[in-house]
């Protein structure tokens, strides 16, 4: 069994398993047993239904492939504000408080402004799209999210003539994230895109997944997707857009200087420092090694949509 084999079998037990504790303890809540120890994610909060979105499917932008369960998508996550593990995220993302919220788009844009999380919602009509998403650990999920094109949110602040890179900013709040006490990135996590790329009307601004408004491990209240791109330059829990001149510093780039570079698109060609990205395995039922190995994709199985983006770039050098 490789290294990597072993580790992402050891990350899948645990997630599961956090996911059937859940269900027991919302039947004994359910019951009324509202006065045993509740694990600190359980909060009263979390046992009001989830809210829905009201999206339109957009299939011109789906992959049909089978989707991944909600409750891996939702208990299988990356979120380092909330602690390095797989589970983590689920198990302490609850304290994250995401009303009020208001994200600022703020540099290099004629109209500047501050948006309540209810005003941006609001912004340009939801859409449903299923993408595939591909972490550069090795693992792929394919996801409904529901949002609206970030082009949407530019043209409406309209980015100046010297516009050329859009920087995502996550929020980063002691009292909140207990990630933070862990100096694994310098906090606040940040993320970039060329304006271009933040153009590309796949890059989507989310703000929920399965017709529900995104889950706090998930990256609530409003986060980036880009599918083309490995999953880490997709930030989440948002709180600034801010268009710049100069490419803006990433946090996991910061993380470690081995790993990829600003543009990381999904590039099977392209190796990680310790790992190949030839393959990938599809979370779900199956766990670990046992999950379905499937072939990665040039640009994750978006090269039309993007491809031109990038013609007379040698994609191994700026990967
Ligand atoms: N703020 C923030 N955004 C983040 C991360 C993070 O640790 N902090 N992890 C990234 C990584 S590595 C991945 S793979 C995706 C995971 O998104 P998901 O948990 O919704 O599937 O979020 C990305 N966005
Ligand atoms: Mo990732």
């Amino acid at each position: 069994m490789r290294l990597d084999d072993q580790k992402l079998l050891a990350r899948e037990i645990t997630p599961q398993a956090v996911f059937e504790n859940r269900r027991s303890l919302m039947k004994s809540a359910a019951a009324g047993a509202f006065g045993m120890a509740l694990a600190p994610w359980f909060s009263r909060e979390a046992l009001a239904s989830p809210q829905k979105l009201i999206a339109t499917p957009n299939l011109a932008f789906s992959t049909k492939e089978e989707t991944t369960g909600y409750q891996h998508v939702t208990t299988y996550n990356n979120f380092y504000e909330f602690g390095t593990d797989k589970a983590d995220p689920a198990a302490n993302a609850g304290s994250l408080q995401t009303r009020p919220w208001t994200v600022s788009i703020e540099g290099l844009v004629k109209k500047p402004v501050t948006l309540d999380i209810d005003a941006l919602l609001k912004l340009a009509p939801m859409e449903e799209r299923v993408y595939r998403m591909r972490c550069v650990e090795g693992w792929s999920m394919v996801i409904p999210w529901d949002g609206y094109a970030l082009s949407k949110l530019l043209n409406y602040v309209q980015p100046l003539g010297s516009a050329k890179f859009v920087e995502f900013i996550s929020l980063a709040d002691r009292k909140q994230m207990p990630g933070l006490k862990s100096q694994v990135i310098q906090w606040p996590y940040r993320e970039g895109l060329r304006l271009d790329e933040a153009m590309n009307p796949l890059t989507l601004l989310t703000f929920g997944l399965y017709g529900e408004v995104l889950p706090n491990q998930n990256g609530a209240p409003v986060r980036i997707v880009v599918p083309w791109k490995y999953g880490f330059k997709s930030a989440k829990s948002l709180v600034t857009i801010r268009l710049t001149e100069e490419m803006p510093k990433i946090s996991w780039s910061q993380f470690d200087s081995r790993e990829y570079g600003f543009y990381s698109n999904v590039n099977p060609l392209v190796d990680h420092p310790r790992w190949s990205q030839a393959t990938e395995r599809r979370i779900g039922n199956v766990k670990g090694i046992f999950a379905p190995k499937i072939k990665t994709q040039m640009f994750n199985g978006y090269a039309d949509q993007v491809a031109s983006m990038y013609a007379g770039m040698d994609l191994k050098k700026f990967n």
